[in-house]
């Protein structure tokens, strides 16, 4: 006997797949984030942090650092069972900066994500995705040994407009990383119905 699909239960369920890019300064954690995250082994384009790139490549805070992201990091996550999430680490580095226009393209929405200890490296990001109208939240990543500052303060430091959240999270720990994906899915989603009303009325 055959049995339709309605008859064995539920169908299976075709998951929405949303893009998120994930951007920042040189040495942020982006990579650190998606690998943390990312349920499929993330795709990575590291080389190594020569002596010929001391001059340009400002490793201060990030002194272990010794490889750099040059082209973009790629994983995936399964947020529900119906939600699955392609996560688009950016490179940090000024000087690949020509990928963000390809990376960007049909992006639901980013992170971009910022250290206390190096504030203004974040500002060509948010500037970035403010130009494009690319709704973001703005993660900071406590790093051990950086001092904390309360949310408002960073706020008034980034001159964050007031619908742009603004969490704490720690680019290593999945639960955080998980938490700040939701909040820019939130976000973006919201931004989305906000302008849908504002052009159907
Ligand atoms: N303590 C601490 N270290 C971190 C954290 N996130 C990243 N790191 C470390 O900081 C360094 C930089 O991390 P990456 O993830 O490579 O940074 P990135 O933003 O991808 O760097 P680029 O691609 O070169 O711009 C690495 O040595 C990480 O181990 C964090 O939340 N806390
Ligand atoms: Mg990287």
């Amino acid at each position: 006997m055959i049995f339709g699909r309605s008859e064995r239960g539920k169908p299976p369920v075709e998951p929405v797949t949303l893009k998120i890019l994930v951007a920042g300064g040189f040495g942020v954690g982006k990579t650190t984030l998606v690998g943390a995250v990312s349920e499929i082994r993330p795709l990575r384009t590291e080389e190594l942090l020569t002596e010929a790139g001391r001059p340009v490549d400002d490793t201060s805070g990030v002194e272990t650092k010794n490889t750099t992201t040059v082209a973009m990091d790629f994983g995936r996550i399964t947020l529900r069972e119906d939600l699955v999430l392609y996560l688009f680490g950016t490179p940090g580095q000024e000087r690949f900066w020509f990928m963000w226009d390809e990376l960007s393209e049909g992006a639901l929405g980013a992170v971009v994500l910022a250290d206390t200890r190096r504030l203004e490296d974040c500002f060509a990001a948010i500037d970035y995705f403010e130009r494009r109208a690319i709704p973001f939240l703005v993660g900071v990543n406590c790093f051990d040994g950086a001092a904390r500052y309360p949310a408002d303060d960073v706020r008034r430091a980034l001159d964050l407009d007031d619908h742009v959240p603004l969490l704490m999270c720690d680019a290593r720990d999945r639960e955080s990383v998980k938490e700040t994906l939701i909040g820019v899915v939130q976000h973006a989603m919201a931004q989305v119905a906000q302008r849908r009303q504002t052009v159907g009325t």
